[in-house]
């Protein structure tokens, strides 16, 4: 595994990211499994604010070892405040976590069971620091809120990510994508488990303050099965479609686990 090609398969995947990036093995590791029994109600904990403005929103892009969906940098237009966090974060990014087969993709399990896909929306905290980069070296740098998908009916919202996905094929591919209101892939309810955590994937940085949803929004067969339609080759190589991207659930190490509900 070098550097750059670290990926979800045996050679290079979540088993060996610990050889170049010894922070796998670390005290703040996510996913983890929300579990009934680690979880304490925390009365305390405020509700989310979170305004999202469709205008943020520019662009997709096909990074390999998935898509993501980016947004404006210069602005506090798309942010979330409230809850667990102690400042306004941004948005930077979202994007999405599968698997090989309808029945488990997600990163995060719930009492030890897993959802069809995971929808990660990035934030960082534009108050303390200056860009992504910056944030991400510090533990109150970055805020994840977490959707979960069930497989079921197709996803309105969903559908106009799916409907891009066309566009950026192959590894490097960017394509605008724009007028796309992130709040459409929210789940009604706004209950939320909350703990400190890491990226999920290299350079797995303990930064994150995850902010999951207790309810799930729906996603169809066909739906998951264009994001397993993307391809970790780019243009005119070998085709290879990107099957899974998940890291399995890691060790809470003594962390707190916080729920809103
Ligand atoms: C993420 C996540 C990221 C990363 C990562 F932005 F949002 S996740 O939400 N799955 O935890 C990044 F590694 F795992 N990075 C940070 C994107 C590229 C720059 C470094
Ligand atoms: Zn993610």
């Amino acid at each position: 595994m070098s550097g750059l090609n670290w990926g979800y398969e045996a050679h290079n995947g979540p088993e060996q990211w610990h050889k170049l990036y010894p922070i796998a093995e670390g005290n703040f590791q996510s996913p983890v499994d929300l579990n009934a029994k680690e979880a304490k109600s925390d009365a305390s904990l405020k509700s989310l604010s979170i305004h999202y403005n469709p205008a943020s929103i520019k662009s997709i892009v096909n990074v390999g070892h998935s898509f993501q969906v980016l947004s404006e940098e210069k602005d506090d237009e798309s942010v979330v405040k409230g809850g667990p966090l102690k400042a306004t974060y941004r948005l930077n990014q979202f994007h999405f976590h599968w698997g090989p087969s309808d029945d488990h993709g997600s990163e995060h399990t719930v009492d030890g069971k897993a959802y069809s896909a995971e929808l990660h929306l990035v934030h960082w905290n534009a108050e303390k620091y200056s860009s992504f980069a910056e944030a991400s070296k510090n533990l109150d740098g970055c805020a994840v809120l977490t959707v979960f998908l069930k497989v079921g009916n197709a996803h309105a919202g969903l559908q106009k990510v799916v409907d891009a996905l066309s566009q950026v094929r192959t590894k490097g591919k960017q394509a605008p994508f724009s007028d796309f209101d992130p709040s459409s892939l929210l789940p009604a309810s706004k209950d939320y488990w909350t703990y400190i955590g890491s990226l999920t994937h290299p350079p797995l940085l303990e930064c994150v303050t995850w902010i999951i949803f207790r309810e799930p929004i729906s996603v169809s067969p066909d739906q998951l099965s264009k994001f397993r339609s993307i391809l970790s080759s780019g243009e005119g190589e070998k085709e290879c479609p990107i099957l899974t991207n998940h890291r399995p659930p890691q060790l809470l190490k003594g962390r707190e686990l916080r729920t809103s509900f």
